[in-house]
């Protein structure tokens, strides 16, 4: 068995381990992070759970920081309160970004991992098989039920060689993303092998395998080995250490080599990770702001480079140049070794160990900016201006070029060859442990509003076509998330006014004059982030159904547990018959959900269409009942 396979096998609940078929298996931990976990804790209230029963829960707060009004404060606050009083640990605010801390402090080969943020598998940079999901799913699995999931087929990216000096684990994940492209990792597992593994450590695969959900992929998983065993000594976690890789001779269902020695650095141009070209062909390019940090780059590693390319430099006159530390140790560390000073020095603007900008939460940069970044993400309007052109890079690429203030190939730089720390610098003191809390009361601030539920599906569905989309539409067209949304996140309600405002600002008032109806979409719909918003809201503002050419899986399951239908077009020539304004009918829901069959019958067209739903046993099941809670009722 491949490595993927071995920790199914190890935590298989139910179903058979052949591709396509639905398994489920046990959840050894979960994390939260807040601007999805109020949604996620209201829910787990709602299964009635009294204490978790997983290994380890942790619930981060790490994405909503800007307290530009009492709204955060007061979610950080029920998150808190309602963790610590259900047996979840902590992560306060100021001590990083969920999968960096969680990697560094809780993480643990062979184990599975479930977290309600879509970059989960940052865990699989030391052999976890760490997944991202809806919160509703993490809420459940919190609870002690198993995680349902399509079996994956794996894919073998066989690493070779070493890279140069300038060229990252970026650049890796860069080129993974060039060759299958945003949809091309969707049923698939990512397993890193080869005898360039060896050379990379485990801040850089966890780079790869955070990155790796730009893929679409189910996770993405890197071998347990002595260079694991070693971070996790560094971490005072030796014991935590399992050694875990393929059985030799382990058989794979697609297969990739990367030589690692031919790559160089590359760019994730706008406004999609796939878009992929060599810095080469961009070099030249005049910046206006570089961003440094995100759950993909922001490691000690990281930002030593960083330190050691701006050290007794300055920024270019016309950059802003922001570092965001990806935790209070790589902080701590770069402040206690001086690199943060050489940081300083240069001209950054250090901001907290947070996801800050990544998510639009700050640091929007001007009109018509060229932004490079080195995050994962760089979709249409994520950075709060939608006129921006963000480029997604290596550290190295990004502080090059904030001396330059042009694009610049970072590739033979000559800067020291940093090393892994013997051993990161430890204080827990920001983790609380629920078991040091005792009679907690559970603070629920006013913006904490009840979220839509589901209703048993009707067996005649009729609305129009209230928006047709095209291909590769993210979650963050359909629920954007910025500083000013971002403290919405459980006030469904609100954040109703602004579904699918990155495509269409009507968009939002018709749903709620017509009472709903359904979305008409290409391919890949709701690539993307975990947030369950882009269902909730939709749910909320009565869509009945989403017809697309093809769906992302976080977001297809998170569709299916609040009810709503994800159908894909039986030929997807039949995408063009539809347009915005049709009038559409399904009749035989129900019946239909059993057979997987729709007919969509379009009556503005005088047409007819098939449409084939595509999900298993429990879900069929699901949907009839409206969603995730109602059938656990039934
Ligand atoms: C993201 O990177 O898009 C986020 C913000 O971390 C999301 C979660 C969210 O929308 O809150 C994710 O990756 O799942
Ligand atoms: Fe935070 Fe950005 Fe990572 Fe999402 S991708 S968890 S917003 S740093």
């Amino acid at each position: 068995m491949n490595l993927t396979q071995k920790i199914i096998k190890a935590h298989l609940v139910s179903g058979n381990m052949n591709v396509g078929e639905e398994i489920s298996v046990k959840i050894d931990q979960t994390l939260t992070q807040d601007s999805t976990g109020t949604m996620a804790y209201l829910q787990f209230e709602a299964t009635g759970v009294d204490k978790v029963k997983t290994e380890r829960s942790v619930a981060y707060i790490d994405h909503n920081m800007l307290q530009a009004s009492q709204l955060n404060a007061d979610d950080h606050a029920y998150i808190q309160s309602v963790a610590l009083s259900h047996g979840i640990y902590v992560s306060k605010p100021g001590n990083g970004i969920c999968h960096q801390v969680h990697l560094e402090r809780f993480g643990k080969p062979g184990k599975t991992l479930l977290g309600s943020d879509s970059h989960t598998p940052t865990g699989g940079g030391i052999g976890m098989l760490a997944i991202g999901a809806g919160g509703l799913d993490v809420a459940l699995a919190m609870g002690g039920a198993p995680f349902y999931l399509i079996m994956p087929k794996v894919v073998n990216v066989e690493l070779k060689g070493k890279l140069k000096k300038g060229v990252t684990a970026k650049d890796v994940i860069l080129k993974v993303l060039e060759i299958l492209t945003t949809a091309g990792g969707v049923g698939k597992v990512m397993e890193y092998t080869g005898d360039g593994v060896k050379y990379l450590t485990v801040p850089e695969r966890a780079t790869i395998t955070n990155m790796g959900a730009e893929l679409g992929a189910t996770t993405s998983i890197f071998p347990a080995d002595e260079t694991t065993r070693r971070f996790l000594e560094a971490q005072g976690r030796g014991e935590d250490y399992t050694p875990m890789s393929a059985d030799e001779g382990a058989t794979y269902d697609e297969h990739i080599v990367i030589d690692l020695d031919e790559l160089s650095p590359l760019a994730a141009c706008p406004h999609s990770p796939g878009n992929v070209k060599p810095i080469k062909e961009l070099a030249g390019k005049k910046v206006d702001q570089i961003c440094i940090g995100s759950c993909t780059n922001s490691s000690y590693l990281d930002l030593m480079k960083v330190a050691a390319i701006l050290k007794g430099k300055t920024v270019s006159p016309e950059v802003s140049l922001t570092v965001s530390p990806g935790s209070r140790q790589v902080l701590t560390m770069l402040a206690e070794n001086g690199a943060l000073a050489d940081i300083i020095a240069a001209g950054a603007r250090v901001l907290e160990c947070a996801c800050g900008p990544c998510i639009g939460n700050g640091q929007s940069p001007k009109q018509g900016a060229v932004s490079l970044r080195t995050f994962n993400r760089n979709f249409f309007n994520r950075s709060g201006t939608p006129s921006a052109d963000v480029y997604l890079v290596s550290p190295e690429t990004a502080a090059v070029s904030a001396l330059t203030g042009v694009i610049t190939d970072p590739e033979g730089i000559d800067i020291p060859d940093i090393q892994m720390p013997e051993k990161f610098l430890i204080n827990d003191n920001l983790i609380l442990k629920p078991e040091n809390f005792r009679n907690i009361e559970i603070v629920r601030g006013d913006n904490i509003k009840p979220f839509p539920k589901g209703s048993a599906l009707g067996d005649t569905l009729t609305g129009e076509a209230l928006i047709k989309l095209g291909d590769d539409i993210t979650t963050d067209h359909i629920m954007p998330s910025n500083a000013a949304l971002l403290a919405y996140r459980s006030n469904i309600p609100y954040l109703s006014d602004y579904c699918l405002s990155n495509c269409d600002k009507e968009f939002p008032k018709r749903a709620k004059e017509k009472k709903g109806g359904f979305i008409v979409a290409g391919s890949n719909y709701g690539q993307g982030s975990s947030r369950e918003h882009a269902a909730l809201v939709p749910l909320y503002l009565g869509i009945k159904a989403v017809i697309a050419k093809s769906f992302a899986r976080i977001h297809k399951d998170n569709l299916m547990n609040n009810g709503i239908l994800p159908l894909v077009f039986e030929n997807a020539a039949d995408y063009d018959k539809i347009d915005a304004g049709d009038k559409l009918r399904i009749d035989n829901a129900v019946e239909s959900v059993g057979t997987r069959k729709f007919i969509l019958a379009d009556e503005t067209k005088n047409i007819t269409v098939p449409l084939r739903l595509e999900c298993g046993d429990r879900q069929q099941n699901m949907l009839i009942c409206g969603g995730s809670l109602n059938s656990i009722k039934h």
